[in-house]
């Protein structure tokens, strides 16, 4: 009988903490109070934000909670006010909104005060990198959510539609209200009859969560699809033949957001080839789109191979169209001027655009920073950028306020993150990659939440409670709290500039190898390729030193940037320690802060680096006891992968560039335990030799 029993509770263990392998995020299942929700009117979003109280309610057992629709002027687009038993909100999707808040509060045991919460943005929008066969670009959580390959993969499963409303929920649970269902660097076949009718049934699934669909489209359409002689912008029939698509777009998806547009941007068409300007294109699609209330988000990700300095070149070809976009149509910029490197100052056309709607791009799939492999929190790195000063405005004019209406009253405000969510079980690859998720959309809600509030919350709505057998009830949330909470939490806000010191510190960049973009790759040009390819273009060691000189006597990239900010990154004085080689080309031997010499600091960067994810596994480990095993192992797992990954960045960068400096790595520091000319050897470019 006990031998039963013992079996039997096994198998309960294993079917509970199969529960917890992360799909649920942090919207787990809660053992709900009774609750009795009144709201007058009915709705399908209505519904849902009835039956999300109803199933997760923490308050007081058999209380009655009012959803009430009705004006408010403190109230905008979808805000809310709550109080312990109200929502109060304009639109539906405010309530739902709303209602999401309450019982995030009622678990993180935050106040519930009265003020009207309004979001940043208007549109809080997720790009996904999909392509139709189903893969995902830059993808590292699976195939895609809404593509497949095969005979039917058009045929929209139950299976499909599951995941779509799981998604559409979590989204919803955080904010986001819009999704860009492809790749930018778009297939011309995403708006043929075929595919329109699947985007229909996922914007079917996706609309009573408040969430508008997108698409991005390829420039060359009409002569693609539609055997035009040329796709011009300027030419009528292809004028015509925009308006005729978008028109038959709207006949699937009556509440269609608009499009995604990357044009005459790394080998994708655009308006360029037709001698015309980023904003004939642009206008081409926003005049279609207008009548039925579309907008264009047209991305300024631009660059030429003959470019001195790539990181000039957005702001080049995009201010001199400053004015001359339409009202509906948002240029989308890349938070850095470059690409979504680990660390990089913003981009200079933050706060300098005045008269066309910007809106920024992060990117939340981990391109740069260790695919699936690595935990780095990005919450702080945005935060970085998003409260950084453009001055454009006078001092305050932060990159925030110069993009979400605070300074310049754009007709649209909006965000974009490129999306980490795949077919994983987890959703994103990375257990901790879920936070990224979760806090692109608090930041995209209210861009002053502060990284350290949304580690707190997403940590404790994702693990509270995940262990507490071990631990007896009465302690559990003393324990919980400063055994797990506070260490882990720490190790979430210290993640991303330990990645910064074990793969680009002191403002290094675009060192990776080539293509992959996981591991180190500064030696990494092979003859003939594109300089702006290379990673040598960016650090320009040599025996001279390092860094790209983007001085006023160097690219002069420093005066894209607003007075006195330009004065500051040019001289070496003042420009901040974390953007040196950035703007400034050195001597090995030149002093930095610490009293150092430039290249003993590199070494003690990367070290540290190396030893911050040490200590991480540290943590992680002894955060094990009030871990579920499922989550906990895969983390682990995870966190080790890292550290051998953190040492050979760190052997790569330092015994190549000590060919160049020909200094010794300081003694009292480790050794490497690579050797330069194996790991070059065993460079594919795509970082999986390491
Ligand atoms: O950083 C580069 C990526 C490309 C991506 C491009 C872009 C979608 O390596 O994979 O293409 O940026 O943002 O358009």
């Amino acid at each position: 009988m006990k031998i039963v029993f013992n079996i039997l509770f096994l198998f309960m263990v294993i079917a509970g903490l199969a529960q917890e392998d992360g799909h649920q995020l942090w919207l787990r299942d809660k053992k709900a109070r009774p609750v009795t929700v009144v709201c007058s009117k009915n709705s399908p979003t209505l519904a849902i934000a009835k039956q999300e109280l109803q199933n997760g309610w923490q308050g007081e057992p058999n209380a009655s909670v009012i959803l009430t629709l009705k004006k408010d002027k403190a109230l905008k687009d979808d805000g809310f006010r709550l109080s312990k038993n109200e929502v109060i909100a304009e639109t539906e999707k405010g309530v739902l909104y709303g209602v999401y808040e309450l019982l995030r509060r009622q678990q993180t045991g935050e106040a519930i005060t009265g003020e009207a919460e309004n979001p940043s943005y208007q549109i809080r929008i997720l790009n996904h990198w999909d392509n139709p066969n189903g893969s995902v670009e830059r993808g590292y959580a699976g195939n895609s959510i809404f593509w497949c390959n095969g005979p039917d993969s058009l045929t929209v499963t139950e299976k499909d539609k599951k995941f779509w409303q799981e998604y559409a929920r979590a989204n919803a649970s955080i904010g986001i209200n819009a999704s860009v269902l492809n790749n930018v660097n778009a297939s011309p076949k995403i708006i043929t009859p075929e595919y329109l009718s699947r985007v229909k049934s996922i914007a079917d699934i996706l609309r009573p969560y408040g969430i508008q669909i997108y698409l991005s489209v390829n420039f060359s359409s009409p002569s693609i699809l539609g055997k035009l002689k040329t796709s011009d912008p300027l030419d009528k029939d292809v004028i015509k033949w925009w308006n005729d698509k978008v028109k038959e777009i709207y006949s699937y998806v009556p509440d269609f957001g608009g499009f995604l547009v990357k044009a005459s941007s790394e080998g994708q068409p655009g308006p360029q080839d037709f001698g015309r300007t980023h904003a004939d294109g642009a206008n081409l699609l926003a005049d279609a789109l207008k009548p039925y209330g579309g907008i264009v988000m047209w991305r300024a990700f631009v660059y030429s191979p003959n470019d001195k300095d790539r990181a000039k070149q957005a702001y080049n070809e995009f201010m001199p169209l400053d004015g001359q976009f339409r009202d509906n149509v948002i240029i989308q910029v890349k938070n850095g001027p470059v690409d979504f490197q680990p660390r990089e100052p913003f981009s200079p056309l933050f706060g300098a655009m005045k008269q066309t709607s910007v809106m920024p791009e992060l990117q939340v799939t981990m391109e740069y920073l260790g695919h699936d492999k690595y935990l780095v929190f990005l919450s702080t790195m945005w935060e970085e950028v998003l409260q950084s000063d453009t001055y454009r405005q006078g001092e305050g004019s932060t990159v925030a306020r110069c993009t979400d209406g605070s300074i310049y009253p754009q007709k649209y405000t909006a965000m974009a993150g490129v999306a980490n969510v795949g077919l994983d079980t987890n959703w994103c690859g990375h257990q901790f990659n879920q936070a990224n998720w979760y806090a692109f959309g608090r930041l995209a809600w209210n861009v002053n939440l502060k990284s350290e509030q949304i580690a707190d919350e997403w940590l404790k709505l994702t693990f509270y409670g995940a262990q507490s057998s071990k631990l007896g009830e009465a302690n559990y949330d003393a324990d919980w709290s400063a055994n797990f909470l506070t260490p882990v939490k720490q190790m979430m806000l210290d993640s991303r500039e330990a990645a910064v010191n074990f793969m680009t510190p002191l403002g290094l960049h675009h060192i990776m190898s080539a293509n992959g973009h996981y591991g180190p790759g500064p030696w990494w040009a092979p003859k003939g390729m594109r300089a702006d390819w290379t990673p040598p273009y960016y650090h320009k060691a040599g025996s001279d030193g390092i860094g790209f000189d983007r001085t006023k006597t160097g690219s002069d990239a420093v005066s894209q940037y607003h007075e006195p900010l330009a004065s500051q990154l040019n001289d070496i004085n003042t420009c901040p320690e974390k953007y040196l080689l950035w703007f400034h080309h050195l001597a090995w031997d030149y002093k930095v802060k610490s009293g150092r010499n430039l290249w003993d600091e590199l070494c003690y960067r990367y070290d540290e680096g190396v030893n911050q994810v040490r200590s991480f596994q540290k943590v992680w480990d002894k955060a094990g006891v009030y871990v579920d095993s499922t989550r906990f192992l895969e983390v682990q797992r995870k966190l080790r992968i890292q550290c051998v990954n953190a040492v050979l960045w760190k052997d790569a960068c330092l015994l190549y560039f000590q060919q160049f400096s020909e200094m010794p790595i300081p003694f009292e520091l480790e050794r490497p335990v690579n050797n330069l000319d194996v790991m070059m050897h065993n460079d594919r470019g795509d970082g999986r030799s390491h």
